[in-house]
């Protein structure tokens, strides 16, 4: 998928809309999401423009990727979400509900987080486990 350079995330890394800022590096930025779902809800983000972790995956350099990684681990740090824990999600495309078109990574803490996945998320009687 093309990159929208006007995307709200491209705009936040352009300093065009304001956020309320929780760590920055050369690779990524993090800041708290205007919706939360959790009483922590911060996302990180990579400086360059890719849509999802599809793109990013492919096509980010060796210290990206790892530049990302790293910022992931220093955001939670920097945050003190060191003994209840932390969850860190990244949706890709439409099955996920991907709604910004930039690589993003929520971190969600500051309550028990429940399944990884909700089961109201799933059609009744499903189970995919395979035998
Ligand atoms: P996703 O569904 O994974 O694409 O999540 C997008 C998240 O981005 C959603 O939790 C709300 C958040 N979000 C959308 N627009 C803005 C914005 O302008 N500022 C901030 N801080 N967060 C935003």
């Amino acid at each position: 998928m093309e990159y929208d350079q006007n995307n709200v995330f491209a705009k936040i890394l352009r300093g065009d809309l304001p956020c309320d800022k929780v760590y920055e590096d050369d690779f990524a930025l993090a800041f708290r999401d205007i919706n939360p779902q959790a009483p922590v809800h911060v996302l990180v983000i990579p400086k360059g423009p890719y849509v999802s972790i599809d793109e990013f995956s492919a096509d980010a350099t060796a210290d990206e990727q790892a530049g990302l990684m790293r910022a992931i681990g220093a955001t939670a740090r920097e945050l003190g979400l060191t003994g209840g824990g932390y969850r860190v999600l990244a949706n890709k495309g439409r099955d996920a509900h991907q709604e910004v078109m930039h690589l993003h990574f929520h971190i969600f803490a500051g309550r028990p987080l429940g399944p990884m996945l909700e089961d109201g998320a799933l059609p009744p009687g499903t189970n995919y486990r395979r035998s």
